[in-house]
């Protein structure tokens, strides 16, 4: 068995951070880990911020989030999302994901980088929210969790039972991040961490290491405070209130999330959005300081699709060959071919491109899927309309 203390939350060498004063922990025997071991690992793989949890802190200080969580379900505002339709109380039980967990540790790990979006699009071209420049954060990410997990083992000589997850299973991560004190809630809903932002990804491993002492979950520093800026900067006012957003109206969703065709109103909605939305995020102060970028090179957009996409070649993708062949790795994938070249089409004929009726014309005579073809016919109609 593992021993480390708990309620400890670390930063990678960026910038200190809130957070309780916390006891530092000498190793008493084989069986426990220095918290500091786990922190100079993480720190190695380039994890921004590392808290740490027993898993009695998650199941108490999750009540509200699980409350908050029923009412956004009753509300309907999950949208088609079936994975967020479970019962509240799965979010917050570590149990069901790993029989025998004792703990979590969760990690925060910035994508912001110095580079920034075109402020004129260009035409034929649609923006790609920024957590999608670079290559796939859930295996880029979970490798790297894997790798620290087997780092600790060799340096403490004993096994770990473990499983990793960023993004991928019913569990409150924003919230079991809020406990571990990496940030706070914004209105946007985001996790934001005074000095980072709120551009990075959550990710945490679920493991049977033992926390040695419990400290009471307080609240990080920093809050909204006055600031609303992100309430009507929303061009779909999918921010109905302050920390609520109805997933509905959110580009984000309709991009990547919803299948199928979409509405009149969702297709405009989009905007000059191909893929997510940065805007809440943009407008925030929280991302305006000077911060230093992450450090992981595989999110960065040199390695993947970056910030635009030509549509007008997208379009030109009919097979999900082709599509795999070009997007494989890279969280482009999560739509599909479909949902892809859908949206193409809604940001084409939105930012009134005249340069992609002969695209749009060869998808709506030539591709499979009758969604890209409704969607191509509506946007020569719309172009028509705007001549
Ligand atoms: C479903 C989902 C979506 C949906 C719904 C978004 C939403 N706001 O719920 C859609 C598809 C729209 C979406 C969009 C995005 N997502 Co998303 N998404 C998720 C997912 C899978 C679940 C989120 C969830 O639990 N929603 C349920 C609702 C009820 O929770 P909530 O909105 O966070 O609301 C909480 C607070 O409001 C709180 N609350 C309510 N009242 C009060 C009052 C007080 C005082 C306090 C403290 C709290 C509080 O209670 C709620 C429950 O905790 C998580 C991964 C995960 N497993 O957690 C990623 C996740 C939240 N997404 C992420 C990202 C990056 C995005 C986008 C930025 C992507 C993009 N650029 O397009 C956008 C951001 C949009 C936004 N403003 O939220 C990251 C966020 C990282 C971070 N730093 O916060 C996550 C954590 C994935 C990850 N592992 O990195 N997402
Ligand atoms: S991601 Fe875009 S659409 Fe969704 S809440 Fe934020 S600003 Fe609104
Ligand atoms: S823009 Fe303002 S209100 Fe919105 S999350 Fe950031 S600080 Fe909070």
């Amino acid at each position: 068995m593992l021993v480390f203390h708990s309620g400890l939350v670390f930063h990678s060498g960026l910038v200190f951070q809130s957070g309780p004063a916390f006891q530092s922990v000498v190793p008493s025997s084989m069986n426990e880990v220095p918290a500091a071991i786990i922190q100079e690992e993480a720190a190695r793989l380039g994890l921004t911020l590392t808290g740490l949890l027993s898993t009695a802190q998650v199941r108490e200080a999750l009540l509200p989030d699980i409350d908050a969580l029923r009412r956004w379900q009753s509300a309907g505002a999950a949208g088609d999302m079936r994975f967020m339709e479970r019962s509240p109380e799965l979010f917050g039980d570590l149990e069901a994901f790993l029989p025998g967990v004792r703990s979590i540790a969760v990690f925060a790990i910035s994508y912001w980088s110095e580079e920034h979006h075109p402020p004129v699009l260009p035409k034929g071209y649609g923006r790609v929210a920024r957590y999608a420049w670079g290559r796939d954060y859930h295996r880029v990410l979970k490798r790297r969790l894997k790798h620290l997990v087997g780092m600790i083992e060799q340096r403490t000589k004993h096994s770990i039972a473990y499983r990793v997850f960023t993004d991928a299973v019913p569990l409150l991560e924003r919230a079991i991040a809020r406990t571990a004190r990496l940030g706070f809630t914004g209105n946007n809903t985001m996790l934001i961490t005074p000095g980072i932002g709120s551009f990075t990804f959550l990710a945490e491993v679920l493991w049977d290491v033992q926390p040695v002492a419990e400290s009471e979950p307080s609240n990080p520093r920093g809050q909204c405070g006055a600031c609303r800026r992100c309430l009507p900067a929303c061009p779909t006012q999918a921010i109905v209130s302050e920390k609520f957003v109805d997933a509905r109206r959110c580009i984000s969703y309709l991009t990547i999330e919803k299948e199928g065709t979409l509405s009149e109103w969702e297709a405009e909605a989009l905007g000059e959005w191909a893929f997510g939305c940065d805007i809440c995020q943009d407008v925030c102060p929280f991302n305006h300081d000077n911060r230093p970028p992450g450090t992981v090179e595989e999110l960065t957009s040199a390695r993947g699709s970056g910030s635009l996409l030509n549509l007008i070649e997208v379009l030109g993708i009919r097979t999900d060959a082709e599509f795999l062949s070009r997007y494989q790795g890279t969280p482009l994938m999560r739509p599909g071919r479909e949902g892809l070249l859908r949206n193409a089409c809604c940001v084409l004929a939105n930012t009134n491109a005249g340069e992609a009726r002969e695209a749009l014309h060869a998808a709506l005579s030539l591709d499979p899927s009758a969604v890209v073809r409704e969607h191509a016919e509506r946007a020569l109609t719309r172009l028509e309309r705007a001549k």
